[in-house]
């Protein structure tokens, strides 16, 4: 069976939310922020970070986005991600790798922005430029989303719930409500997907 590493509230949101829609058995297994640093956990995810994922025939890896890719590769049936081949596929992967590779870094600079300064006045300028790069990511998730249902294709994909994901996170959500319609449609929608409403019951991201 897979074991998922995770913890309320974190980027485990949409790999258990991968799990849940495609109604795929896991163990979750919960790491507090206290246990991070914890040896054992270290070797399943270097950065202490959580998503980490081992897979029942052996081997772990982490990364939100590959997490996600995998196991929409793997459960083709749930219809999370375009398959090989198919023409949606290009844009579920530039959406997946945008949002691992710009959105959720520069929501990590406004949570741990003490990580990335050496000046011990810098928070707030870190946290600042932040907020900016997290407006600019999703103001061209906006604009894409413009006349359209989700991000890719004519259905959900995991894009839609990643995206779900670093929206609600957003630090001044009444800001980005009104800057972003077309990012608050799509993920109102989803917020009342029954079971993304339910997974939410355990993470309380809004
Ligand atoms: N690039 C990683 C980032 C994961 C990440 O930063 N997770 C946060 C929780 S949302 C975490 O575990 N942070 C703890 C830390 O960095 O010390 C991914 O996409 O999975």
């Amino acid at each position: 069976m897979y074991k998922l590493y995770t913890r309320p509230g974190s980027g485990g949101f949409v790999a258990e939310a991968a799990f849940a829609l495609a109604n795929v058995p896991y163990e979750r297994i919960n790491v507090a922020k206290s246990e991070a640093a914890d040896p054992q956990f270290l070797k399943v995810s270097p950065l202490g970070q959580v998503p980490a994922l081992a897979l029942p025939e052996g081997g772990t890896m982490t990364e939100s986005a590959a997490i996600c890719i995998l196991l929409g590769e793997r459960h083709p049936e749930a219809g999370l991600a375009p398959g090989l081949g198919e023409e949606a596929r290009g844009d579920f992967l530039r959406w997946m790798a945008f949002m691992s590779s710009t959105l959720y870094p520069a929501v990590l600079r406004r949570y741990y922005a003490p990580r990335y300064t050496a000046d011990p006045e810098g928070k707030v300028a870190v946290e600042d430029a932040a907020v900016a790069e997290i407006d600019r990511g999703l103001g061209i998730v906006d604009g894409a989303l413009e006349g359209r249902d989700w991000l890719v294709g004519d259905s959900l994909s995991l894009a839609d719930v990643y995206l779900l994901m670093l929206y609600s996170w957003h630090p001044q959500p009444e800001k980005a409500r009104a800057a972003l319609p077309n990012v608050e449609r799509v993920c109102a929608g989803l917020r009342k997907h029954p079971v993304i409403e339910e997974l939410n019951a355990a993470h309380e991201m809004w």
